[in-house]
């Protein structure tokens, strides 16, 4: 594995068999550009061809983490933020609906501030639908009220920060989906900037969703963040 590596990217891969060919090509066309970036592609339980196909890649700037059941979300992605070895580190998903050369530009553009510790950076999805929009402001609010924070759009893809922030973020981390939330929590701990950057947000091609696309997911994604709430204010 190289040592200079400036930014680990963790991709989180749960039954994505049929976006691995098109992720795996975008990644090696980043690289051949930039060999101080490494990819850590976690399969988090996949019960799928997933494994396989991630296991047949050969690539020095490629980590691949293998996880036999899948325990949850958070799990996978900070499995892979545990064997990063990148200055800055950053996590998105595998389902292709942000481009991997966003990741690396929202990285560009704030590079000195991430090495430092200064700030955390998050995508913000443009092109959204307004009823999404509308769910996702709903869900802000309800969480900036019960926290005395000032959050957006929590769950887009990518999140980026420091190895140092690493270190916050690896003790009592939750499992499931709130961990996108439990990051921008802790980043308004620790008194971090949150910079946003502007993703476009592509429809799911191939594979199923399985996240809050669906009225269905939304309704889980409710309740699980309700649920990480709960135990957040009142079980500590
Ligand atoms: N659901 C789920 N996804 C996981 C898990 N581990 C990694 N992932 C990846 O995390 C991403 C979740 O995205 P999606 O399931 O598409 O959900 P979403 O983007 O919130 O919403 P839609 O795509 O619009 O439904 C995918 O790339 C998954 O492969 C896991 O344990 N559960
Ligand atoms: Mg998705």
């Amino acid at each position: 594995m190289n040592k200079m590596i400036n930014l680990s990217v963790v991709i989180p891969c749960y039954n994505e068999e049929k976006n691995l060919k098109t992720l795996i090509s975008s990644i090696k066309s980043i690289l051949k550009k930039n060999k101080s970036i490494q990819f850590v592609l976690v399969n988090n339980g996949s019960t799928d061809n997933t494994k396989n196909l991630l296991n047949s890649i050969k690539n020095k700037n490629i980590l691949k983490i293998n996880i036999k059941d899948n325990i949850g979300y958070g799990h996978g992605i900070m499995s892979g933020v545990r064997r990063s070895t990148g200055k800055v580190i950053a996590w998105c998903h595998s389902d292709l609906q942000v481009k991997l050369k966003d990741v690396v530009s929202a990285y560009l553009s704030n590079t000195e501030q991430l090495t430092n510790n200064i700030v955390i950076v998050k995508g913000k999805r443009i092109n959204r639908s307004l009823f999404d929009n509308f769910f996702t402001y709903l869900m802000s609010l309800v969480v900036n009220y019960l926290f005395h924070v000032n959050l957006s759009d929590i769950n887009a893809q990518p999140k980026i920060f420091s190895k140092v922030f690493k270190k916050d973020i690896l003790k009592n981390y939750p499992k499931d989906f709130s961990l996108d939330l439990f990051f921008l929590l802790m980043a308004n701990k620790k008194n971090l900037n949150v910079v946003e950057h502007p993703v476009i947000l592509y429809e799911r091609k191939k594979g199923k969703a399985k996240g809050g696309g669906t009225l269905l997911g939304k309704i889980k994604l409710i309740v699980r963040t309700f649920n990480f709430i709960y135990k957040l204010k009142f079980n500590k």
